[in-house]
């Protein structure tokens, strides 16, 4: 605290001190109260009773039973799964037994994608957690279950105050027989933007140590070059590099031609030279029709020679019936999620399409019954985050014409919301399409995706048309995400940028064509641990380390909640988000065996300084925190 003290001084931020400047500063040595435990969790529910959580709607909290965990002995072995070959045989192996399969398997999403595409990437690890041994007792046969990276990463400590490490590790213990899978977006890691290659390194050998698997590894410009150095680096660990296409356009369509067969058929035979163990195709967007499944599977199933892994998003309604034909041309694998969290933008129904390959000799071998007793759970589950529900209702066909990726339709449409535009949300989404032509038709994949979205919210927000962007785009301030797009700072387009285009952003800023990893320099870790030990004043963990070195404020701001409010990952979620009702007695256990008690009696008027005071019982012992009244 003394450090924290001094680097924090006014005196010392603005350089003007000398030898004496500790001797006449008695306040370095004022160290704030720390608060225990309890208290710091009081201040918590007190603060979210008065005043909501971040990005919904305040309202009191819903009464809700607690849903339904199937019941397993835990007494026996946890059956041996996928996880045993790899462990055993190696990636190689793995890749070439998954091949051999005659049965699709699945790659169960409904801990990562399922809920990043539905709820805005908001369930919390307890959630997980409870979930997660049932799961590898009920369905040992899942060839993964896909459950980290995306968006996982920065929403943990971003909006549910929790350590996304913390969530590898339990699941890994609960979870001990199937592959766990992650989504790595390749040089930008599981950020926005692209990182030093040695930050990349280290963050994929971290990751495998605390237990991932099978690595999806995609760029969002499909540009096979910014994913060299993820797949070496998962290579160089023994674990599973599924390098990924994502797939944009539509084969059917002989008016465009830019990504036809031949474009995939080559992109596929690339990543597999670049040392792919297994080829994704990420249809992040859900616009591979069925027909086009067929054509462009049994195509890669005879280009290359590992084996092929389909992801899609069912926002059309046509996921199952796509993953059937691609099931006849011979996919390996597919993702699917469990029912009460699939369809809509995330992915397909595993029990659908189940049930849709009946009288096939390519069902999956697995037991639907235990994929119904686990649905009782996230159908229960699902209820206690209902504030974060996209609100998209029905199969939405315009995607095939927007082109938008399941997890950002809502994002973007809450991003117009924010800037007043929701009533124009028609024209932004046709705004998005015409920027895509205008960028000279890209992959639209976090986080080109984005880039795209900001494009088109500026020019509605602005009332641009796509010739104001031409004859006055000399004297426009594009956004900034705009701006590195066309400098080349997340990678390099297919058949590169639209050179006018380019020009009128960039303004005469340069431009890179190599990759943006070769000219960042090297992230230095010691002096990076050196720095953080100092201001934390705590010892840095490998985690830490490479959280911080990703997201620096992010995690820093981090730190600071949890000076405040401590570990609240093991508040239940409903206090969580809504606080707690008056009267009302929740049990809080925050380490095994430890349980608290905690009661919540009354709240005061706000008092002259906007403040109120909330009563609570800890343990039987009357006990009261302050809390700021924000409305
Ligand atoms: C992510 O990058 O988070 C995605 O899910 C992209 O589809
Ligand atoms: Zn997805």
């Amino acid at each position: 605290p003394f450090l924290e003290n001094v680097i924090s001084h006014e005196q010392f931020l603005s350089g003007e001190y000398s030898t004496t400047f500790i001797d006449q500063s008695p306040e370095l040595f004022v160290f704030p109260k720390r608060k225990d435990r309890g208290t710091k969790m009081l201040t918590y529910i007190g603060h979210t009773t008065v005043n909501g959580f971040e990005g919904i709607p305040k309202k009191e909290k819903p009464s809700l039973v607690p849903p339904p965990i199937p019941k397993v002995n835990q007494q026996e072995k946890i059956p041996a799964g996928t996880k045993q070959i790899l462990d055993e045989h190696g990636p190689e192996y793995l890749a070439n037994w998954l091949k051999e399969q005659h049965n699709v398997l699945y790659t169960d999403t409904t801990f990562r994608d399922a809920h990043q595409s539905l709820l805005a990437t908001r369930i919390r690890t307890k959630d997980l957690v409870q979930i997660a041994e049932p799961t590898a007792r009920l369905l040992p046969q899942l060839f993964s279950v896909e459950m980290w990276g995306g968006a996982t990463f920065d929403v943990a400590y971003r909006f549910l105050k929790e350590d996304p490490w913390q969530r590898l590790l339990k699941l890994r213990e609960k979870m001990p027989n199937v592959l766990l899978q992650m989504l790595l977006r390749a040089s930008n890691a599981v950020g926005y933007k692209n990182y030093p290659d040695n930050l990349i390194k280290e963050f994929v050998e971290k990751s495998a140590t605390a237990g991932i698997d099978l690595f999806r590894i995609f760029d969002s410009l499909n540009w096979v070059e910014g994913m060299k150095p993820a797949i070496q680096f998962v290579r160089e660990n023994d674990k599973i590099a599924e390098a990924s296409m994502c797939y944009t356009g539509d084969i059917l369509d002989v008016g465009r031609s830019k990504y036809d067969l031949d474009y995939y058929k080559n992109l596929a035979k690339e990543l597999e030279l670049s040392g792919a163990h297994i080829l994704g195709i990420k249809d992040m967007a859900g616009l591979l029709k069925p027909e086009a499944a067929y054509q462009l599977i049994s195509t890669l199933k005879e280009t290359v020679d590992v084996p092929v892994h389909l992801h899609t998003h069912d926002t059309s309604g046509n996921g199952v019936h796509m993953y059937a034909r691609s099931i006849e041309a011979g996919v390996d694998a597919v993702d699917v999620a469990n029912a009460p969290m699939a369809g809509m933008t995330s992915q397909p129904s595993a029990q659908s399409l189940y049930y849709a390959l009946e009288g096939t000799s390519r069902q999956p071998e697995l037991n639907i019954d235990a994929y119904e007793k686990l649905s009782h759970y996230w159908e229960g589950i699902r209820e206690h985050y209902q504030d974060f529900e996209s609100g998209l209702k029905a199969p939405h066909t315009e995607i095939y014409f927007h082109e938008m990726p399941g997890g950002q339709y809502s994002n973007l449409r809450q991003q117009a919301r924010a800037v007043g535009l929701e009533e124009r949300w028609n024209e932004v989404k046709a705004m998005f399409r015409r920027v895509n032509d205008m960028f000279g038709d890209i992959v639209k994949v976090t986080p080109s995706s984005k880039i795209v979205g900001d494009m088109a919210l500026f020019m509605v927000q602005n009332n641009l048309t796509e010739d104001d962007i031409y004859e006055r785009g000399e004297s426009i301030d594009f956004p900034e995400s705009v701006i590195e797009f066309a400098q080349g700072y997340i990678g390099q387009p297919y058949q590169g940028f639209p050179k006018d285009l380019q020009r009128i952003i960039l303004k005469g800023k340069e431009s890179i064509n190599v990759r943006p990893g070769e000219l960042l320099n090297p992230i230095d870790f010691t002096q990076m641990r050196d720095s953080l030990f100092k201001s934390l004043d705590r010892q840095i963990t490998d985690f830490d380390l490479i959280s911080y070195a990703l997201y620096p404020k992010v995690f820093m701001d981090h730190h600071k909640f949890h000076e405040s409010y401590g570990d609240i990952s093991v508040l239940d979620t409903l206090t969580f988000f809504y606080g707690m009702r008056l009267d009302e007695e929740i049990e809080v256990e925050i380490e095994q065996g430890k349980t608290l008690f905690v009661k919540l009696m009354s709240i005061s008027e706000p008092r002259s300084d906007g403040t109120r005071v909330v009563y609570f019982e800890l343990n039987g012992q009357a006990r009261q925190v302050v809390v700021k009244d924000e409305s």
